[in-house]
Order: structure tokens, then sequence, then C-alpha cells
């Protein structure tokens, strides 16, 4: 597959082929990524890269759409039979790029909206000073309640009642349970808002309805495609045929330029991999790894926001254990187990430090593993966490990492190719 790139241009080759070795031989539990199939890869480098397709399908402005237009005519089609919804916009570069579209397609400049408080769980997208999001909209933030580390709906509409949101934004990136998009729309219909729901990290689970879907109860629904939906790097709009003609316009001309007519395939292939009993299959058992982890994890002593999972993350609080979500962060990493650093609500410390970490199991599901492979990650993570600085059980670790990662292989035809069979290989240049 990379022979090419290899004679081209050795030093990228290098770097593509230690990357695709750290895939395969650490334990990736960023909740947030995942491994794509071969055929989403295949289409993700197709020539498709190569065509210019402003507009929509049937109405460009370049010629030679007629392949382009196909493959985005499906995304539209198979999101919408997917997720239910009555117009769907394909084009989003990536999930923040569809919350800009969404905002610019409902709102005007200086609006005020109500999002997620980060560090309770939210994105910076959904109104934070830092982002575009807070620079240009007044933004209010709502969050968890301090008992149950679950969303405070009291809170919420008594924020809704002062501040008069024109938009309320639900989702989240680092939010343990399931998400009530019906009681979200209550309250703003209460004050009369829009109701914006960002599925991005939840959203193979509702395409096979695991999750409630937000789709009945939101104007404009936003997600990324390359989380539980496992597909490529990018971003989805799903919407109300009322807001179909807004919402598109926002897209292009309004954000973007040139659609990514090679990314808007391989959203086609996830899609159609979506509609598979096999895909239905992989978010149970997501949930299942996630729920199995959270339980062993707290059998160890470490505590979990919210007492546990319903989803594919958990967010662990490391006050008790004595280290901060950096210091576990890079011990696990050492250890060979990939995690983010991440506040947790109410965190005394700052998000570059944080007292936690956030742990999902969609990728390592990819691979095959299962709620056996889970109690000895479990195990693992808690040893690492209760001793950071013990060279000798991070080494340790590392070993049994290792041999775990070998018997459920990753992208193993590209490492063959290159020569290496183990994690100490080099590429063979
Ligand atoms: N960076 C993503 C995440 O890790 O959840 C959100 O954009």
């Amino acid at each position: 597959m990379y022979l090419e790139l290899k004679r081209v241009d050795p030093e990228v080759y290098k770097a593509v082929v230690g990357e695709i070795k750290r895939q395969a031989f650490t334990l990736e539990m960023i909740a947030s990524e995942n491994f794509v199939s071969r055929a989403v890869l295949e289409t993700a480098g197709s020539p498709l890269t190569n065509k210019y397709a402003e507009g929509l399908p049937g109405k460009r402005y370049y010629g030679g759409c007629q392949f382009v237009d196909i493959v985005e005519n499906l995304v539209r089609e198979r999101a919408k039979q997917i997720f239910g919804a009555e117009h769907v916009n394909a084009q989003p570069h990536s999930g923040t790029q569809a919350n800009i579209a969404a905002y610019l397609a409902l709102l005007d400049i200086g609006d005020r909206i109500l999002g997620m408080n980060l560090s309770h769980g939210g994105h910076l997208s959904h109104g934070h000073p830092v982002n575009f999001s807070g620079k240009y909209f007044e933004v209010h933030q709502y969050g968890v309640d301090r008992e149950s580390e679950t969303i405070d709906f009291d809170e919420l509409l008594k924020i809704a009642k002062k501040v008069k949101p024109k938009m309320i934004i639900c989702g989240a990136s680092a939010y343990p349970r399931e998400i009530d998009f019906e009681r979200f729309r209550e309250v703003a219909d209460e004050v009369g808002a829009y109701l914006l729901s960002d599925i991005a990290h939840i959203a193979g689970l509702v395409a096979v309805g695991l999750h409630k879907s937000p789709v009945p109860y939101s104007h404009v629904v936003t997600t990324t495609t390359h989380k539980t939906l496992r597909g490529p790097r990018a971003g989805l709009i799903l919407c109300t045929e009322e807001h179909a003609k807004a919402i598109d316009k926002s897209v292009f001309p309004g954000n973007q330029g040139g659609p990514l007519m090679h990314i808007i395939a391989a959203k086609a292939v996830c899609l159609k991999e979506v509609m598979t009993d096999e895909f239905k299959k992989y978010q149970k058992q997501i949930v299942a790894n996630a729920k199995e982890l959270a339980k062993k994890l707290s059998e160890k002593g470490l505590r979990l926001v919210s007492g546990g999972t319903d989803n594919h993350l958990m967010l662990v609080d490391l006050r008790d254990a004595g280290i901060t979500g950096k210091v576990a962060e890079e011990a696990l990493e050492e250890a060979g187990i990939t995690v983010n650093k991440n506040t947790i609500p109410f965190d005394p410390e700052k998000p570059f430090i944080a007292s936690g970490i956030r742990i999902g199991t969609p990728a390592l599901t990819t691979r095959g593993m299962k709620e056996k492979e889970m109690d000895t990650i479990a195990d693992m993570i808690a040893r690492v966490v209760h001793s950071p600085d013990d060279e000798k059980i991070k080494k340790q670790v590392l070993d049994e990492v290792h041999d775990l990662c070998m018997r459920f292989p990753l992208y193993k035809e590209f490492l063959d190719e290159a020569g290496v069979k183990g994690p100490y290989d080099e590429p063979v240049i």
C-alpha cells in the first residue's frame, strides 16, 4: 500500500509506519478515536481527493461532478435513513465546522447561546471564551449537579429562563451518561430557543438505537463521523426540512469552500457499514466493554464521575489516588496505554493539569476485545495509576500490553509489508 510513498519520501513513510506501529502495539483508549476499516481507508486515500465540487449534487460550480455527485447523494440518503432525518448536509470537514455552520445558519453574531460547561463534559465549540463560539456569541453555560454529577435540568431551566438564549446546545465530549434530548427540547420550547444536539461522541450508539435519538427533538443535529461511528475524520449536519436551505447555504458558500470529496465518499462507505448487523453488535460490545471496565476500575478503588457509564466512555477522578490527570496520562503512555487527561466537574485544577482521565472503549472494541480483556486492562490501569513513578511496574505493564496487542492484530498487512513484526521492529527502508 505504501511502496510508492516509501520511494518518494522515506521520511514521511517512516512516520506513517511509526504511527501504524504505535496504533497496533498500544492500547488506544482515547474515547474519541477509532480504527477505520480497510474500505474506508482506501476510499479516503482515493483520487477523489483531486476533485473540486463546490455546490450540491446536481447544482455544482464545476464540471465533471457526475461521480462525486453519486457519493455525496449516498451519504445524504444513507444518513437520512439511519438517523430518520429530514435533511442532511454531507460536507462539514469536522464536528466544529458543522457547529459553526449550524450556528451561523440559525443565529446572528452576538446572539445568546447556552451550552454545557467544558469542564462538566461540554465542548469548546459549544460556547467557550477562547473559541469562535465565545468570541462571536454571548455565551452562557449549564452543568451537572454536584452530587449526582449528571445534567442538572432544574438549574438548566432556571438559567435558560434568566438568559433567554436563542439556542440551547446539548451533547458532550466527556459525559458518561445517556442524554435526555426530550427534556432539553422541553426547556428550549419553554424559552423559545432552538435546540442543537451535538452527538459527535455517541453517533454510533444513536445510529443503532442503543441511545435515544435527538433527531425528533432537535432543530439541528451535528456529529463527527470518526468516533463511535468509525468513519473518516469529518462531520455531518442533520436538520428538519424547515432549516435545510439555511444549513446548506451556511456550509457553502457561508463557511467552507470545496468539499473534500474523497472524505465524503469515505463517509458513504462508513454509513454503509453502519447499516449492517455487525455494526449493531459492535456498538453493543462498546457499551458492554465500557460497563465492565468501569466496574473493575471502581473495584480497584478508582472513583468514576457519576459512578459509572451508560455509553462508550468514563471519567476517572484521580484526586483520591493522589495524582493529577497529567501525571496519569504520562505514566499510562509509558506503559503503552493511551488516554487523555480531562477535567472533572468542579475541577480545582486547570485543564492542562486536570484531576481526571477520560477512558473510552470504541477503538479496542474494533480490535475485537471483549469483557475479559477489559478486566485485564482495568488491572493494568490501576497498577500504573497507583504507582505512576514505579518504572518496573510500567515496564511490566508495557510487556503485557504488547502481548495483548499481538493477540488482537491491527493493520497487520501494512506492518508486514514494512517488515514490522513486533513493537520493537523498525520499518525496512
Ligand atoms: N477532540 C474531541 C474529543 O476528544 O472529544 C472533541 O472534539
